[in-house]
């Protein structure tokens, strides 16, 4: 591909208001940003997901910082590769770290797009359709979380998740509904419940919800299928898929019947291709799931989420949703609670200059 460098930058913006699940509140987000140049002077751009604190995964910002400058880029550089399809196999001497190889891989499919001259969506086999947005409340008080969903409803967003543990999730789950009868609702627990509790996911049954999302380990696949058998509500996995054999695995197991994929989690828009087809080959249904992230990578799951089995609507809203001004131009909106897919070749966005050296706190420079 013919690169001539790379440029990581770590950024870190406060949240308009904290996010919380049961595992704890995001306030303040970093990520690193990855440019890659070739010699032609275009740029592709790339989003490392991962967390400050390993609480969603095992990953942090440091540990992909860490992954990306001592590993992965070296290895870019060591071994030319002539399409991003390449990537996950040069990378597969590194065990893992999927969120750090992510940041890089994705970052070269914007770079072969806009080589190409064509936006990202097309380049991966999806169209040029508006997709529907969804909206994640991280809001554990339900007089406030109702009022969220008012005014996301008022935007149009299609589809509203929020956040369950058993602390409080019939009480919490029962007041949504009472108030959205009609809502496409869905619950996300992020592991909070064992295997023990199926007589209180059982009594969540009755409110309709679309899926209940990872109710149990962040890693267990066996359990989920014993849980799925016992409940009505769809299960669908986020933390338990990380690979394409995880989804296989879940999907024979029955352990879901409907799959989240992160582009982060899973290693990379290779990767998250090989889950949706075979998910599509199967007939599970697939959504793009959220990391709180910034405009790059949104625009990466806009890109993946106009495949066509992603039928359910994703963790997709705009940049005001987290941030008071997001690092891209221009911002990602949502109209009449749709998003409009970019035509301009690559992820469609440009990087906004000002707003990242507002938000940059280190940067680094790699020449091939
Ligand atoms: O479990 O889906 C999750 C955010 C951070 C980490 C994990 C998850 C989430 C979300 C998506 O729920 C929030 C969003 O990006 O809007
Ligand atoms: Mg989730």
């Amino acid at each position: 591909m013919d690169i001539k460098g790379v440029k990581l930058s770590i950024v870190k913006m406060p949240l308009k208001n904290p996010f919380t699940t049961h595992l704890g509140s995001v306030t303040e987000r970093e990520a690193i940003i990855v440019e890659i140049e070739d010699r032609t002077g275009f740029i592709g751009y790339g989003e490392g997901v991962a967390f400050s604190s390993p609480w969603y995964t095992e990953e942090t910002v440091q540990t992909s910082y860490h992954m990306l400058k001592d590993y992965l880029v070296p290895l870019l550089k060591k071994k030319a590769i002539s399409h991003p399809d390449q990537a996950l196999a040069l990378f597969s001497s590194v065990r893992r770290n999927h969120m750090a190889k992510a940041a890089l891989e994705t970052a070269l499919w914007d770079l072969q797009a806009k080589k190409e001259g064509v936006p990202l969506s097309i380049l991966i086999g999806g169209g040029m359709e508006s997709i529907p947005a969804g909206v994640v409340v991280g809001n554990p008080n339900l007089q406030e979380a109702i009022k969220q969903i008012e005014g996301y409803l008022e935007q149009g967003f299609k589809r509203v998740k929020v956040k369950i543990s058993p602390e409080d999730d019939f009480h919490y789950i029962s007041g949504i509904r009472k108030q959205f009868p009609d809502l496409p609702l869905m619950a996300d627990a992020n592991s909070a419940y064992a295997l023990e509790d199926v007589d209180r996911l059982k009594a969540l049954d009755q409110f309709g919800l679309l899926m209940i999302e990872q109710p149990l380990g962040y890693d267990d696949i066996i359990d989920h299928a014993k849980l799925q058998s016992q409940i009505e509500t769809p299960i669908c996995l986020d933390e338990s898929i990380v690979t394409f054999d995880d989804a296989r695995k879940a999907i024979e197991l029955g352990s879901c019947k409907v799959i989240n994929i992160k582009i982060g989690r899973v290693g990379g828009i290779g990767e998250a291709k090989r889950i949706h087809d075979y998910c599509v080959s199967k007939g599970i249904p697939v959504w793009a799931g959220g990391m709180i992230e910034f405009g790059i990578s949104r625009a990466h799951n806009i890109a993946l989420a106009s495949l066509p089995g992603f039928t359910i609507p994703g963790d997709i809203s705009g940049s005001d949703r987290y941030w008071e001004e997001d690092i891209i131009q221009p911002e990602i909106t949502v109209h009449n609670g749709m998003v409009k897919m970019p035509e301009r070749p690559g992820i469609g966005f440009e990087l906004n200059n000002k707003r990242m050296k507002e938000v940059t706190i280190f940067e680094e420079r790699f020449e091939f």
